[in-house]
């Protein structure tokens, strides 16, 4: 595939599809398709569709033309959507077809929230902003336009949630690393809190690793990952080796499976001491730093001509130190104290909860009291009323309806027809 960059935004967002792992360096190769296919998901929610919608597209020849001459901003500003209007009708009916299983498939994950909340579906899918929700069943130039701008802004948005996201796994863990030192006694607390000093000692003791994006880390995965010849390392033949989809671009999955090398001197998952979360966290910082210097044009994607001019910068030779991530803290105390605060409110507002289906099961228990003590009343009646009919027609000469007092529910009203029959017999 030869495209231009402009496209290779959308290219990269659905790098899955495209990310075929060419075997150069039989060993390495497996190493390698684990990370491609690790990271082939985008992680957004309509991830599938996306790609499908941009398969479909591809095979239109008028569309591709389009995509080849079409940069950053057309795609962004809804310029390329309008081209849909030109696409071939077998095109037109299989975007059709796939918007309509998409809102199927969104109807589907609504159905349980929708019984509970009592909406229709309509108003329930506008909450997803990927599709034009007033028309269910056709793909149209505003489709694409929704497709584009979600997915765009979702994933500028993607990285920073990731670090948000990480930052509270590590609040929670030394939370409860607090909680559970605080219910040990003192002796016990201190050798633990030892053993928990002597691990995290154990997990700074790595080797050196190299800045991303540095002669030296590039030079670490051409000669152990690739096994070529430290003599003849050559940026450009790096950059065609690790263009693993060969689309001409190192996208975010190539980039990161370059490092690959450098957190294996830090991680290992078979050691305790070693968050295999943060390796991933520490996966996407390198990543990042590599964008920042490298990615000029901030299409999220390394051209070859990006990369080469990053090889002449003076950080390629000599670069600033690389910061593990275990350097410095991810949060500070303040932070952490006012994350323990939301828990202790979430888990307040639980018990709370808790305590209101406690009262709602204790009155439903009273009611039920109060009913079965309304039945026994009522049963009550009835015997009693038995007891008087027995009587009165012991009285009146007649002898009872029944040994068990059959009768006693029948209603006033049969009761003579009923004694006729018992007459006739
Ligand atoms: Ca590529
Ligand atoms: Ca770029």
């Amino acid at each position: 595939m030869n495209l231009k960059p402009g496209w290779l935004l959308l290219l990269s967002i659905s790098a899955g599809v495209w990310s075929v792992p060419i075997d150069r360096n039989g060993d390495n190769q497996e190493v390698k398709e684990d990370v491609q296919e690790e990271n082939a998901d985008t992680g957004l929610y309509y991830d599938r569709y996306l790609r499908e919608v941009i398969e479909v597209l591809e095979t239109d020849p008028h569309f591709r033309e389009k995509l080849q001459t079409a940069n950053t901003e057309d795609i962004k500003n809804g310029r390329l959507s309008k081209e849909l209007d030109l696409v071939g009708h077998n095109v037109r009916t299989r975007l059709d077809e796939l918007k309509r299983q998409e809102v199927s498939r969104l109807r589907m994950l609504l159905k349980a929230k929708l019984d509970s909340l009592q909406m229709d579906h309509a108003s329930l899918l506008k909450q997803f902003e990927h599709l034009d929700p007033h028309n269910q069943n056709t793909f149209e130039a505003k489709d694409l336009e929704l497709l584009i701008s979600t997915a765009t802004k979702d994933l500028e948005n993607y990285d920073a949630e990731r670090h948000e996201e990480f930052k509270r796994y590590e609040m929670l863990k030394e939370h409860e690393r607090r909680e559970y030192l605080k219910g040990l006694d003192q002796e016990k607390r201190e050798k633990e809190e030892k053993r928990m000093q002597e691990l995290k000692e154990k997990h700074r003791q790595h080797p050196k690793v190299n800045a991303p994006g540095s002669v030296a880390q590039l030079r670490e995965v051409w000669e152990e990952t690739d096994g070529l010849d430290p003599q003849e390392f050559n940026p450009k033949t790096f950059f065609k080796l690790h263009d693993t989809n060969e689309d001409g671009v190192l996208d975010e999955q190539e980039l990161e499976a370059l490092f690959t090398k450098e957190l294996e001197k830090v991680y290992d998952p078979k050691n305790e001491e070693d968050d295999m979360m943060e390796m991933e966290e520490e996966r996407l910082r390198m990543r990042e730093h590599i964008m920042k210097n490298v990615d000029t044009n901030k299409d999220r994607l390394v051209s070859l001509e990006e990369f080469l001019k990053s090889t002449e910068k003076k950080e390629f030779n000599s670069p600033k130190e690389w910061e593990t991530l275990d350097a410095k803290p991810v949060y500070t105390e303040e932070e952490l104290q006012r994350f323990e605060a939301e828990l202790r409110d979430k888990e307040e507002e639980l018990k709370r909860r808790a305590e209101t289906l406690r009262q709602e099961q204790e009155l439903l228990k009273e009611r039920g009291k109060a009913l079965e003590a309304q039945k026994r009343e009522y049963q009550q009646a009835v015997l009693e009323m038995s007891q008087r009919q027995k009587e009165q027609q012991a009285a009146d000469g007649q002898p009872p309806a029944g040994p068990n007092g059959e009768l006693q529910f029948q209603p006033e009203a049969h009761k003579p027809e009923d004694k006729g029959k018992q007459t006739e017999m």
